[in-house]
């Protein structure tokens, strides 16, 4: 299989100055007649005559060149595009093609969603449009002529601006648009449907005002508020943050059902998975409208981290995501309570990206290698691309981040650049030297970093010691020691903080928060404190590391008390469950009966009793790690003994403090009654009125399921109404039949619904998971060209539902491993995705693993794997 390499990066021969492009929409056959100017780049080295363009897919119907129609012997096409022999320096070519996109069921490229056209040209879609350099670095300004039936598709969009529209003959119209910016061809986007729009304005810094469209199918009317509201948020925090406007008149949003990712950000109009534009309290959780904030934020602010300044080639990738994702992180953070914003963002990057980092799909955040591109739009390039980004930010200063991002942008503004351009730019304008702070985009691996603390009585000086390491990843079995910023802080006795005052620092100006520099493998550092500390380690997790600190029971249940650092204050009561729930294990394979510890009981209840003060805060205390964090503990997975003991804890939880669940329930109600809302403090109060609740559904009482139904049918918005659908999944009863059947009957029409009722019931803990997950597969409403379907059943299954993939038997393997064979021949996107599930295979029992293993080279010998599948089953193999 064909590998590409960063090192192998040469400029492009040639380079494409203006494009037009002429849509003629159509049921059957799609024509694109394309315009393009070429010219020889001065910077490629190359002199060959021979001009490469990639194309998948296309059916050349005619090609010319500066008007001359090419000789047959002056071309030759292969599967993945045409050549050219003997073009001139600068000419003009034109060419021809069919395509078919109401058979396109890879996503890419021009397709058909519910009735209408539109694209998905990142990373190289572009090629399945029209023969093009479908490579970042080539950047053209485009005009964009869609010709189309008028009374299906009335509404036709491109980017930038609307140049003209016209009524043609034969009930066609023809509209035109024109992008003044220069862009690479993976942000050209093209929609047609018989779709209306919700319309906002926003007039910005300079005074220009720009018409917002959130455009969505007629049903949807009305559920693209919160996605507009979110738009103007954006648009204003990023001018009064970085400075940063807006450049076009016009900003549209379109909401697609079937899309392969969350969202993208093409220029002027981006295209939206449908579940990250609509929402209302009926259909939308707090979760949705808070990602629908995010994912609508983050599009916007590619605009200039992305768009205006763009990558010179896919291994940059990281330099438009991971800066974009800590924009749109930083944002979220102004809007939200700011810890609870972080303690979501660090659940994820703990689960999702330090899992992929300790297995074989491991990479740097700057890869160097790929067979395929879009298998690296991982957690790795986004959410640690992001945490590099924050590191940077943290050690340079807010302002000094700020001018190093000017500075960036006056240097690369609508140009195609790399990670070191970025780097580069920052440590110019900070005057810093980051060669150290590099390697976190070249390393790959979660740091290790062992902290062990001594405090000398006679001379008063706490001692920190650090030592880093990393464990080897594919391709790299030496590791340097990284520059890593540990933020810290020193509670003495009462829990008060002390300054952080390094012994040798003369000065009375210590900080309460300190961060220390951690260059080397090991270093020591020093503090003057009046008493014996405790240490607040790694606050605000102020580095992408594992840390571990041998921490008693008392100390983290003492720093879950009185830490100032609400994310630390998490943390605490995270690590301190955690400590207690792998202790479960050990016993239990020791062949010890279950016991719950009484440290835990009691920190849980401190945790309730004092939670009005901050209840957004206390449910995220009081929910247990996940057991895909679980899992993530120890090299060797014991699966059994993690999900037996997270159980159990849950129901001795659940039974220990029946009283404080039900009376923190109350309270919360109490203070919500007045309605629905969505400030953070009614947000809060939702999520740990559920949070209480699952607990008291753990061991439930006689009763409680009645009881259940009818909090259901009272329920006035989705939050509250899946928190319980969800309580009921994991029961066999007649509430909970008639609960799924009413469910179902209000969700049937809403597909972002009927996903939610998928979701939830291949997500639940159920001894006879795998048939349930068989029956939703045969579901009439289960489809496998729906990416958001796939995801609900196959990926909730796989992916959140350990217990179940997992099951002793190899059925949920076996069913699953089917599936990705299924749809590899629809959508290889979304079988890889699905197929990373068994990456993790060498970590678990000899039995799993070989029955993992086994999906693996099942999939391997399969002739004609897409090239996707193919590069993540090769890389977990090895
Ligand atoms: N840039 C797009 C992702 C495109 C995915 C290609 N497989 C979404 C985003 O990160 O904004
Ligand atoms: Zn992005």
């Amino acid at each position: 299989c064909q590998v590409v390499r960063l090192e192998d990066y040469a400029p492009s021969e040639f380079l494409v100055e203006k494009v037009h492009l002429t849509f003629e929409l159509a049921e059957r056959d799609t024509v694109v007649k394309t315009l393009m100017s070429l010219r020889r780049n001065p910077r490629s080295t190359n002199r060959e005559q021979t001009l490469f363009l990639d194309g998948i897919d296309l059916k050349l119907r005619s090609l010319h060149i500066d008007g001359t129609p090419v000789a047959d012997r002056d071309y030759r096409l292969d599967e993945s595009g045409l050549y050219l022999f003997g073009v001139p320096d600068v000419f003009e070519l034109q060419t021809e093609v069919i395509i078919q996109p109401q058979d396109n069921t890879v996503l890419e490229g021009l397709y058909c969603s519910g009735g209408m056209f539109c694209t998905q040209c990142e990373a190289e879609g572009f090629r399945r449009i029209t023969f093009f350099p479908d490579r970042p670095d080539v950047m053209a300004t485009y005009t964009t002529s869609i010709v189309a039936d008028k009374k299906r598709y009335p509404v036709l969009l491109s980017n930038g601006n609307l140049l003209s529209s016209e009524d043609l003959p034969d009930g066609l119209h023809r509209v035109t648009w024109h992008d003044p910016f220069p862009k690479p061809s993976y942000l050209f986007a093209l929609v047609a449907g018989d779709i209306v729009f919700e319309e906002g304005a926003f007039v910005t810094a300079s005074g220009r005002s720009v018409a917002l469209r959130v455009y969505l199918q007629r049903h949807n009317l009305g559920r693209g508020t919160h996605a507009l509201e979110a738009l103007k948020k954006a648009m204003l925090w990023d001018e009064k943050v970085f400075g940063l406007e807006y450049d076009l008149d016009l900003y549209m949003i379109v909401a697609v059902d079937d899309f392969n990712m969350g969202a993208m950000e093409n220029k002027g109009l981006n295209i939206f998975n449908s579940k990250y534009v609509l929402a209302d309290r009926e259909t939308a959780t707090d979760l949705d409208f808070q990602a629908i904030e995010e994912v609508v934020a983050h599009e916007y602010f590619h605009n200039w981290t992305g768009n205006r300044v763009t990558c010179r080639d896919w291994f940059q990738l990281s330099l438009k995501e991971g800066l974009t994702v800590f924009r749109d992180q930083q944002f979220s953070a102004d809007e939200v309570a700011r810890s609870l914003k972080r303690i979501h963002d660090v659940r994820l990057l703990r689960t999702v990206q330090f899992a992929e980092d300790s297995g074989p799909l491991a990479h740097p955040v700057r890869p160097e290698a790929y067979q395929e591109i879009n298998n690296f739009y991982t957690a790795t390039v986004y959410e640690k691309g992001a945490e590099i980004v924050r590191m940077l930010h943290n050690l340079l200063g807010k302002e000094m981040f700020r001018r190093g991002l000017e500075l960036y942008f006056s240097r690369f503004d609508g140009t195609a650049v790399t990670i070191e351009d970025f780097v580069k730019a920052m440590e110019d304008a900070a005057q810093v030297d980051l060669s150290q702070f590099r390697l976190w985009y070249s390393q790959a691996g979660t740091p290790n970093i062992r902290a062990t603390g001594n405090y000398d009585e006679s001379s008063k000086e706490f001692c920190l010691r650090l030592q880093q390491g990393c464990a080897p990843t594919p391709g790299q079995s030496d590791k340097q020691p990284l520059h890593i910023p540990v933020a810290i802080g020193l509670l003495n006795s009462t829990g008060t903080e002390m300054p952080v005052c390094e012994v040798g620092h003369s000065g009375t100006d210590c900080d309460t928060t300190a961060i220390l520099p951690l260059k080397k493998t090991e270093q020591v550092f020093r503090f003057k404190v009046s008493e014996r500390p405790v240490p607040s380690l790694l606050r605000g997790f102020s580095a992408p590391v594992r840390l571990t600190y041998n921490y008693s029971d008392a100390e983290l249940m003492f720093l879950t008390v009185h830490d100032s650092d609400p994310f630390n204050r998490w943390d605490a009561a995270q690590q301190l469950v955690t400590q207690v729930i792998m202790r479960g294990v050990d016993r239990m394979a020791d062949g010890q009966a279950f016991m719950v510890e009484p440290v835990l009981i009691d920190a849980f209840r401190q945790v309730l009793h004092s939670s009005s003060k901050d209840r957004g805060l206390a449910a995220q205390m009081l929910m247990l790690p996940s057991e895909n964090y679980l899992v993530d503990q120890r090299l060797r997975i014991d699966i059994d003994g993690i999900c037996t003991v997270r159980r159990k804890l849950r129901e001795a939880l659940s039974d220990a403090l029946h009283d404080e669940w039900a009376s923190v329930r109350q309270a919360c109600i109490k203070d919500t009654s007045a309605g629905y809302g969505f400030s953070p403090e009614e947000v809060g109060c939702r999520s740990l009125k559920n949070v209480c609740l699952s607990y008291l559904a753990a061991q439930s009482k006689a009763g409680f399921w009645p009881q259940v139904r009818q909090w259901l049918d009272e329920a006035d918005n989705m939050t509250d109404r899946l928190a319980l659908l969800t309580l009921l999944a994991e029961v066999e009863n007649a509430e909970s039949q008639t609960a799924f059947a009413q469910f179902y009957q209000r969700a049937k029409d809403i597909p972002l619904v009927l996903d939610k009722w998928f979701a939830v019931q291949s997500g639940a803990r159920h001894p006879l998971i795998v048939d349930k997950i068989r029956r939703l597969l045969a579901h009439e409403d289960f489809n496998l060209c729906n990416p958001n379907r796939v995801r609900a059943v196959l990926h909730t299954f796989a992916r959140g539902n350990l217990g179940g993939f997992h099951a002793p038997s190899g059925a949920g393997y076996h069913l699953v491993g089917d599936y990705v064979m299924k749809l590899d021949r629809l959508n290889p996107q979304v079988s890889a995705s699905l197929a990373g599930s068994f990456s993790a295979w060498r970590r678990f029992d000899n039995d799993r693993s070989a029955l993992m293993k086994e999906q693996l080279n099942k999939m391997f010998s399969t002739e004609g794997i897409s090239r996707d599948l193919r590069e993540i089953v090769q890389r977990s193999l090895q």
